[in-house]
């Protein structure tokens, strides 16, 4: 037999924070297929299954090259027997069955509306599935009792099913910075999530404040949420306080996904360019309609446009001692994330949290002051954030 083209083996570590996973990748055929089937798990609540065809997506998106063939495949990790069905149907087929039939399932398109609201997890949504709701409109009519955060999601769905320009959140970011140095000067804010992963648009806005002086931040956040608010920024708020406690037996166990900084979860309510006079200005794309135009009728004023966009924005207070990892942990990706905590246990015995690192050997926490020092200490080589893109 004739060899066909020579194959060039691509080897990729197993562990997606061993990995370079740029915003831009040469599979994305491959990679949107997988996450329709992520997503649907995520919605089935099948948390194996919806983290196997992430992996799969993540190793796909570090490639250098377009896969064309089942063989470019070999050695690669990650890619397990259904991710690999799936990929061999589409480069047969061009598509895949399985993906095309989700996407016309009636469970998939109600779970996909539903947990578009803000405030609605899958069991929310699953419950309500159940219930014969399909969209937020059958939400609307249903006389459903919803908490605050439901009640804005749903006032704001198309708003806030909209991506979020980085124009908008450069826009964000300079409000953000007003308010914070008139309440504290000298406090610092950070562009986190997406928008310093290089990404141009986003489903929020991520802001990281700290002071260089130990805890001169506290009690920072209600002061800056108290005077948005009464500058008119601010549609919707839920402030938390900071609950975190450093033990010398290390952290909890099993460490709590969620972290506990002093953060507000809220939705800004974000002037309209009227003309763009300037190249400066943020471009019009942010007045283009909403993709889920037909819903309009909820309760954007029927029609009516606004002259302001509901953005929805995060706010979270660190201290500046835990600021490199909370930095590192609200860069993201999700994935990344994910798979850092997983290389600190299973690899290094180690927890990571966006407060902390611990060696559960030496029952000591590793300090940091940058991103790189947290990279060394786990192991690894430093990744830049438009590299984290797993
Ligand atoms: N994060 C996390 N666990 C949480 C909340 C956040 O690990 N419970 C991290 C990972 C995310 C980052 O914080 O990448 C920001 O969260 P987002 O949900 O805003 O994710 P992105 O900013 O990456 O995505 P998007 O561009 O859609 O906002
Ligand atoms: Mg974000």
């Amino acid at each position: 037999l004739e060899p066909g083209p020579k194959a060039v083996m691509i080897t990729l570590n197993g562990y997606a924070c061993q990995r370079r996973t740029p915003l831009q990748h040469h599979n994305t055929v491959l990679t949107e297929a997988l996450l329709v089937l992520a997503e649907n798990a995520e919605f089935c609540e099948d948390e194996g299954r919806n983290i196997a065809f992430k992996r799969a997506v993540s190793v796909l998106k570090a490639l250098p090259q377009a896969v064309r063939k089942m063989g470019d495949l070999q050695g690669l990790p990650c890619l397990g027997e259904h991710s690999q069905r799936v990929i061999k149907e589409i480069l047969e087929d061009g598509k895949s069955r399985e993906v095309e039939t989700t996407l016309q399932s009636e469970q998939y398109q109600a779970m996909k509306s539903l947990t578009g609201i803000f405030g609605v997890g899958v069991k929310t949504a699953d419950r309500w599935f159940r219930e014969g709701l399909q969209q937020p409109s059958d939400v609307a009519r249903s006389g459903q009792r919803l908490n605050h955060a439901q009640q804005a999601g749903l006032q704001y769905y198309n708003d806030l099913n909209t991506p979020v320009t980085k124009a908008e959140a450069d826009v964000i970011s300079r409000i953000v910075e007003g308010v914070v140095q008139e309440v504290l000067p000298g406090a610092e804010i950070t562009l986190t999530g997406g928008f310093r992963r290089g990404k141009q648009t986003g489903h929020d806005v991520d802001f990281l404040i700290s002071h260089p002086e130990e805890g001169r931040e506290e009690g920072l956040l209600p002061k800056v949420v108290s005077l948005l608010e009464t500058q008119g920024l601010l549609l919707y708020q839920k402030t938390t306080r900071n609950s975190y406690l450093e033990t010398k037996e290390g952290p909890a166990r099993p460490p709590s996904n969620m972290d506990r900084f002093e953060r507000c979860f809220s939705i800004f309510k974000l002037e309209r360019p009227r003309h763009s006079t300037s190249p400066e200005e943020p471009p019009q794309a942010a007045c283009e309609e909403s993709p889920r135009g037909e819903d309009s009728a909820l309760e954007q004023l029927a029609g009516e446009r606004q002259d302001w966009k509901a953005v929805r924005v995060d706010l979270v207070v660190t201290p500046v001692s835990q600021f490199a990892f909370a930095l590192l942990g609200w860069t993201g990706s999700q994935l990344f994330e994910r798979e850092l905590r997983r290389w600190a246990g299973q690899e290094k015995n180690m927890s990571l949290s966006s407060h902390a690192l611990f060696d559960n050997k030496r029952k000591q926490y590793l300090r940091a002051s940058s991103e790189e020092e947290i990279f060394a200490h786990l192991g690894l080589e430093y990744i830049p954030p438009c590299e984290r893109n797993a």
